[in-house]
């Protein structure tokens, strides 16, 4: 019983869980809890039992890695049927979190204590299952069917003070020490001669929730499987007694199991953790940042040093001028009271980050003490390299400078300053502090120790950070930049826009192309083409139809139009009819002669440019691994996180059927449609992305 040990405390049996780092469910865990329970039922001098897990928190699930190999018994819903049919008592104990299977656990036990700033929660759906141990039929009888429906289809956890009001746990731990306080409860529940308390014996669950959170859940779970299927789970609680529930929940939760779904979520979790395990940063130390500079106040330079601010950092942010500078701080105070009306802060944090944390002016002198600072100013080289010139001469030796460019040549920046190993990219998202992802642009010269300060810093940011090497649009706007113009082909070849935006929002995106676009501003797709003009293919095909509008001044949501109408107050749009004939305009001047695209081409030329792709920019070694492509894809373009990112999503179709695509496509446009050689190789290997990971 490694993992799981058992030792007495005058009559009370106390079991602890120990198996780090989160205290997993895993086979062995299971089995020791089992023989520990089978301990506690022989053991005459115990009187009650105290489950409690060791190091940081109770249990943090089922274990993961266990997913999609054979299961091996005893099954979580057993061990836990076994605690809930001990003839003693049995209190759980939670402190830091539990979730999963650690919450099933503590819902099997008769009575439930957690400790202060304790959370516990059901995050199955969020894997793209549902809590396959009892979860969705205790759960529901215990706290009510409305607040297990919250619970489990949204998989967002409570904290212990909410659970102790809606019944889920029955005291909140006094002091810090968990055994102490278990050891309390027991010994007050021994006292009182309490007697098991099964949840399952507690009557079947109301069901007249049931049919309004279906609905609901209809629209805002749009595409995903497992919220409906749990919901199906916690109805068949309302309408069987435990064990008739539990056998259906079973089957339910194995049904998930095998969907793509759940293989893309689960991807997803372990993706977001391996994406910040670098070689090159292994065992190096980062340097330590309290006090950044911004260099500019614009929309991305105010999110930057919000979001910084909002993170416990000091910030001092430079502008051109004493005006600009107060400008910044007045966008800066608009988003801070935006958070506080959220309730993301309070006032008196506000107040502080105001007085304290952010210094706005326009002398660089200012910026001596910083740790780090970061340049937002206007995409141009010359630009950038003044400013770089400034920072390199009053910035503290061993501070770095880091640019926000999205597509500048940061070796070129370096290589302007005396010290090219601290200069690096930290191309931030706009809204810069809502959005998660940050790309991480690494130079020829930076330094790993300023790698791994840029990822120390995006953990404190509460960023996603994703290592990018040098090229025109790293890896996310480059990739973007591909299948955008396999879009375009689609449009100058018969498609609607309207009708590719549809098609991909039913595949699961966020918003399609020209919605992107309107969002973003037409403006920015005219100053790429137009950069990118000198270098034009003379077979590339322009899409004139975008520049149409760009000179019609119809720049998307921001002047009211785009390829849609914006209506005051609709963010979303309506077609425009003026659009067909603009892009038959285009179609005539190319002299195309238009056809038909069904979704199915539509997501199959757009999906197969996205991993084409992305496998040059894995093969260049601009992105590290498939993985990483995946994660850029998931924070930071809307990609839809129950398919993984669009690398897991060309393994779940087959990379032969990607690469058939292409082939196919290319009979018609070999320009546009080359193969990348990797994705042939791995084709001719018959190997996926994923192992490539
Ligand atoms: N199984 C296996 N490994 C896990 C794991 C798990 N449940 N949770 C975390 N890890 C690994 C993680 O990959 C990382 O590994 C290390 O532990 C530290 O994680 C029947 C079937 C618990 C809040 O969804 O939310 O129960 O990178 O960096 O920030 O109904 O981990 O170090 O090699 O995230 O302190 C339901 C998932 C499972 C919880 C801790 N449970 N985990 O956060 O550490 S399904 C979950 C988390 C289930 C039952 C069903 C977080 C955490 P490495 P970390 P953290």
């Amino acid at each position: 019983m490694s993992d799981v040990s058992y030792d007495l405390e005058g009559q009370i049996a106390v079991i602890t869980v120990d198996n780090p780092p989160v205290n997993a469910l895993s086979r062995a865990v299971r089995d020791g809890i089992r023989q520990a329970f089978s301990r506690f039922e022989a053991d005459d001098a115990a009187g009650i039992a105290v489950i409690l897990g060791a190091g940081r928190l109770f249990i943090g699930g089922a274990d993961i890695s266990e997913f999609g190999k054979p299961p091996h018994p005893p099954s979580l819903p057993d061990v836990i049927n076994g605690i809930e049919a001990a003839a003693k008592p049995v209190v759980a104990a939670i402190h830091g979190t539990a979730l999963g299977g650690g919450l099933e656990v503590a819902l099997g036990a008769h009575y439930r204590l957690a400790m202060p700033g304790a959370t516990l929660g059901l995050p199955e759906v969020k894997l793209g299952i549902l809590p396959g141990a009892g979860g969705t039929q205790r759960l529901p009888r215990l706290i009510g069917t409305e607040a297990a429906l919250r619970m489990i289809t949204g998989g967002t956890p409570i904290a212990a003070e909410q659970a102790l009001e809606n019944g889920l746990i029955d005291r909140i731990g006094t002091g810090e020490d968990l055994r102490a306080a278990a050891l309390d409860y027991a010994g007050f529940l021994l006292d009182e001669g309490a007697a098991p308390r099964p949840v399952g014996a507690l009557p079947r669950p109301d069901a007249a929730p049931i049919d309004a959170w279906r609905k609901t859940l209809e629209k805002s779970a749009r595409g995903e499987v497992a919220p409906l299927t749990a919901l199906c789970a916690i109805d068949a609680a309302t309408r069987h007694d435990i064990r008739e529930g539990l056998a259906e929940e079973r089957r339910l939760f194995m049904h998930l199991m095998e969907t793509p779904q759940r293989s893309g979520l689960i991807h997803a979790f372990f993706s977001e953790r391996a994406v910040a395990k670098l070689p090159e940063i292994k065992g190096i130390a980062p340097r330590a940042i309290r006090h950044i500079g911004v260099i500019g106040g614009g929309t991305m330079g105010a999110g930057i040093a919000t979001n910084a601010l909002l993170s416990g950092l000091s910030v001092t942010l430079i502008e051109r001028d004493a005006q600009s500078a107060e400008k910044a701080r007045g966008t800066i105070t608009g988003i801070l009271d935006a958070a506080v009306s959220r309730g993301m802060l309070d006032a008196p944090g506000r107040e502080a980050i105001l007085t304290q944390r952010l210094q706005a002016g326009a002398g660089y002198d200012a910026l001596k003490d910083t740790d780090l600072v970061i340049e937002a100013v206007f995409e141009n080289m010359d630009v950038k390299k003044d400013v770089f010139a400034k920072l390199d001469a009053v910035m503290r030796p061993g501070a770095i400078l880091a640019t926000n460019t999205s597509y500048l040549d940061i070796d070129e920046i370096a290589a302007s300053t005396s010290r090219p190993a601290d200069v690096i990219g930290l191309h931030f998202f706009s809204p810069a502090h809502i959005m998660k992802l940050l790309e991480v642009v690494v130079a020829q010269e930076t330094a790993p120790d300023v790698v791994a300060t840029a990822f120390a810093l995006a953990k404190k940011l509460g960023k996603t950070a994703v290592r990018a090497g040098v090229c025109d649009g790293f890896i996310g706007n480059r990739i973007l930049s591909h299948y955008r113009t396999a879009a375009d082909h689609m449009v100058l070849d018969g498609a609607s826009p309207y009708r590719i935006d549809a098609a991909l929002k039913d595949f699961g995106f966020a918003m399609g192309p020209y919605q992107v676009s309107d969002l973003a501003g037409l403006d920015i797709g005219y100053a790429t083409r137009q950069r990118k003009a000198a270098k034009a293919h003379p077979k590339d095909r322009a899409p004139t139809f975008a520049d149409a509008l760009y000179h019609k001044g119809r720049l998307g949501q921001k002047t009211g139009r785009g390829y849609y109408i914006y209506d005051a107050g609709d963010r979303r749009g309506r077609h425009d009819p003026e659009i067909e004939a603009i892009v038959a305009e285009a179609r005539a001047q190319e002299g195309t002669n238009p056809r038909e695209f069904d979704d199915d081409e539509i997501v199959r030329r757009y999906m197969a440019a996205m991993v084409n792709e992305g496998a040059r920019v894995v093969e260049e070694g601009i992105a590290m691994r498939p993985l990483d492509v995946d994660m850029v894809f998931l924070y930071g373009y809307g990609f839809p996180r129950w398919r993984g990112g669009p690398m897991h999503y060309a393994d779940t179709v087959g990379l032969d059927t990607i690469l058939a695509d292409i082939r196919r496509f290319a009979e018609t446009d070999d320009h546009f449609w080359t193969p990348a050689p990797l994705l042939e190789r791995l084709v001719v290997e018959g190997r996926s992305f994923a192992s490539l990971n």
